[in-house]
């Protein structure tokens, strides 16, 4: 550890997700000088013009400007669903996981758990759940899909699978909902547009605030008609900014300049992911390591997570839990090639001691 401490310069190396970027000084600037007007009356020309870059980007009609990942998820389901209804969603999916039961507390939803393979829903998996007519069920009105898949590692759900879970879904009437927090990251690994991600799906939504280091900020997308009763909705749930152009300045910058640099964050992550593989006890499944994360397992060195994360702590390097036995850590823009060899080396320590 003191060699460790010589050895390595000790500025913290926070892994724990990229939700901890800080905006770049372009941003700063972009805030500082953006011209704002009261939104909740659409004249803030700052967040107008964010809304119609993102929705062009993404390739839908419309967009809404929101103030994090959860009301923007929490609002689509508000949008497109009835109280009793009944939505379909992978069973480790961030909506079902960490979003504090919001859609059935706010929206009256009930969730149906599918288990996806690494991430991935098996579109027949979704067919086999949708109900026939029957006096007894609820209505099934919407599946969401996440892409990328934060429990499952940061995995990408490919885009013929999301087209044919559209088609199923579509043909009964059922509606998609893209929960695309880091749907950049998955057009980045799979080198294609973000639009053709999410052609079918009825609603996206993605977040500004992670991987692209804005400060606040998610964008919902979809038709104008949805967006319209979306922004009604943001308002029940006190959403309604004012002169929210300040923040959107910091999201068009996120948008413009901050995509095509995530693949330094997934280049980390894979060198990262292999080297915590090679040491002895440590698992990786570098299948799922597409993107910004890395999750390992410290099972065979008999360690747990609430054991090892303090450790690593010492060393100034900051994990994410994923009790009882693993821990997720994350690439961004305020991790360099340095840091993961600094990691890989603490980590090496404290499974060796
Ligand atoms: N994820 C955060 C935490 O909530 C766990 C993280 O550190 O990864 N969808 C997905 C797929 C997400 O990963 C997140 C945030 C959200 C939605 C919610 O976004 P925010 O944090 O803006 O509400």
């Amino acid at each position: 550890m003191e060699n460790f401490n010589k050895s390595f310069n000790l500025k913290k190396i926070d892994l724990r997700s990229d939700t901890v970027t800080l905006p770049t000084d372009e941003m700063r600037e972009a805030m500082k000088n953006a011209e704002v007007g009261d939104d909740v009356y659409k004249e803030d020309p700052t967040v107008n013009r964010l809304e119609e870059l993102a929705a062009k980007k993404l390739g839908k009609e419309a967009a809404l400007f929101i103030s994090s990942g959860t009301m923007g998820n929490l609002i689509a389901v508000l949008t497109h669903c009835q109280k009793g209804d009944e939505i379909i969603l992978e069973a480790d999916s961030h909506m079902y996981y960490y979003e504090v039961g919001g859609m059935s507390a706010v929206a009256g939803v009930i969730p149906r758990l599918i288990v996806g393979n690494k991430g991935v829903p098996n579109p027949q998996d979704i067919k086999k759940a949708f109900r026939e007519e029957n006096i007894h069920y609820p209505k099934t009105t919407l599946i969401c899909l996440e892409n990328t898949h934060n429990r499952a590692g940061g995995t990408v759900i490919p885009p013929k699978v999301t087209e044919e879970i559209c088609q199923l879904a579509h043909q009964r009437n059922i509606l998609v909902h893209l929960d695309g927090a880091r749907i950049f990251n998955a057009a980045i690994a799979l080198n294609i547009e973000p639009s053709d991600l999410v052609k079918s799906v009825d609603s996206v939504m993605f977040c500004l605030s992670k991987g692209l280091s804005a400060p606040v900020g998610s964008i919902l997308i979809g038709s104008k008609e949805f967006i319209q009763k979306a922004r009604k909705n943001r308002k029940m749930l006190g959403g309604g900014m004012r002169q929210a152009g300040i923040l959107a300045a910091a999201g068009i910058i996120a948008l413009e300049k901050m995509v095509e640099r995530l693949k330094e964050d997934h280049q980390n992550a894979r060198l990262l992911g292999i080297g915590l593989n090679a040491l002895d006890g440590l698992k990786v499944d570098l299948e799922t390591v597409q993107t910004n994360m890395v999750n390992f397992d410290l099972q065979e060195v008999g360690m747990d997570t609430a054991q090892f994360l303090p450790k690593l702590a010492k060393y100034n390097i900051l994990g994410s839990p994923r009790p009882p036995a693993k821990v997720r850590l994350v690439t961004h823009y305020g991790i360099s090639e340095e840091n993961i060899f600094t990691t890989i080396e603490a980590i090496k320590e404290i499974v060796r001691n």
